[in-house]
């Protein structure tokens, strides 16, 4: 965990206010395999990492309620009981939009304060969202003890991204970044929210990020647009959610849908099973396997999904060349961010030099490198 961080927030929170602040850190998450198949009630193989969001946070006796968000130098002001959104791009949607969450569910909450900030890298595809949602609810749930188990936090946190954010998203950031397990990943079931942990040992191979650092726009609409062809299409098949398809039983709309949108619904039902076998390809420590199933995933993403782009393509064809990586995918909802690589320990360096360098040429700008380490979710720190 970032010390120097810690100390940032906790120390800008008693200098504009000068009490002690309850303070909570919340991870972002990677995710192994299994992307666009939560909101499905499929399944996906995330786990949290060692970087996150730190909030400080504590009661106030002021008119009126604050949080500042200390990487942007820019703070709000709000009354808990009438929130109304801001701006969709706003960063205070986060905080506001778990506050009214809490609301609607006859909680009322006092004024409070809370400043935050954090290293995972905006854009990068590693849900600093969630995990600012998840510092929030659990930092007011703590502060004003409201009895709220972690699974109905992260209910929470996930109706203020779609309330607040305008974002349709499924329930895999928030539950990593709530419930992750150091040194794990958890297969986790969408439907039931039953998770089963792995504990990760790669041998011979560690998992590295490559940010291609772009974020496209229209990436929130374009995500919302795939939510709903996938429902819609559950509901011509006559099911709860694609989870429950086979693909004999897409056949049977094959003619009464275009093309494109059968070949989205197609990877959902590919990609979940991509995810069950990812696991068992785990137990059975086939390391080959699991890499093979990382490269199909980006296939489908970039082919069937269409949800990768240009840079994203790039990295993982760099990586498709190189003896030294297994596997490698787009990461997260698309359009950017970043890919997530399944090297060999003694060839990562040259692997990454070479790849910095295509990189460099082919788009005249810089990707980044990331070693992750897996770490616990939401916690009091
Ligand atoms: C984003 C969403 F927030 C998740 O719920 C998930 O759907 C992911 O994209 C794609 O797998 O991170």
């Amino acid at each position: 965990m970032n010390k120097a961080m810690i100390n940032n927030i906790k120390s800008t929170f008693k200098s504009k206010f000068s009490t002690e602040p309850l303070m909570v850190f919340s991870p972002g998450r990677i995710n192994i395999i299994g992307e666009h198949t939560d909101y499905n009630d499929g399944f996906v193989f995330p786990a949290a990492i060692d970087k996150g969001i730190v909030a400080a946070i504590q009661k106030s006796d002021a008119e009126i309620s604050t949080a500042f968000a200390v990487d942007m130098n820019e703070g709000i002001e709000f009354f808990p009981d009438s929130i109304q959104p801001l701006h969709t791009e706003h960063w205070g949607n986060y905080v506001i939009g778990v506050v009214s969450e809490i609301q609607k569910k006859g909680i009322k909450i006092e004024n409070f304060d809370v400043v935050f900030g954090g290293d995972i890298p905006g854009g990068a595809g590693l849900s600093s969202s969630a995990a600012l949602e998840n510092s929030i609810v659990v930092g007011l749930n703590e502060t004003f003890n409201l009895g709220l188990s972690r699974e109905e936090m992260i209910y929470i946190s996930q109706k203020a991204e779609h309330n607040f954010a305008g974002v349709n998203c499924g329930i895999m950031d928030q539950y990593a970044s709530m419930f992750g397990i150091e040194n794990h990943a958890l297969l986790l079931d969408c439907r039931s929210i039953e998770a089963k942990p792995f504990k990760i040992d790669f041998h011979d191979y560690e998992l590295i990020l490559i940010n291609t650092n772009v974020k496209h726009s229209l990436s929130d609409s374009a995500y919302n647009d795939r939510r709903s062809v996938c429902e819609s299409i559950s509901k011509m098949l006559n099911i709860k959610a694609l989870r429950d398809a086979t693909e004999s039983d897409l056949l049977t709309i094959k003619d009464q849908v275009s093309d494109e949108d059968y070949q989205k619904v197609l990877y959902v039902v590919q990609e979940n099973q991509r995810a069950v076998d990812a696991g068992a390809a785990m137990l059975a420590d086939d390391l080959e396997k699991l890499g093979e199933l990382i490269f199909a995933s980006h296939e489908g993403l970039s082919k069937q999904y269409k949800v990768s782009c240009d840079e994203l393509d790039f990295l993982v064809d760099c990586a498709k060349e190189s003896d030294q990586v297994i596997g490698a995918r787009m990461m997260g909802g698309g359009f950017g961010g970043c890919t997530i690589n399944l090297v060999s320990k003694t060839g990562s360096k040259l692997f990454q030099e070479a790849v910095t360098k295509a990189y460099k040429n082919k788009f005249n700008n810089d990707c980044s490198i990331y070693a992750v380490s897996l770490s616990n979710g939401t916690g009091l720190i």
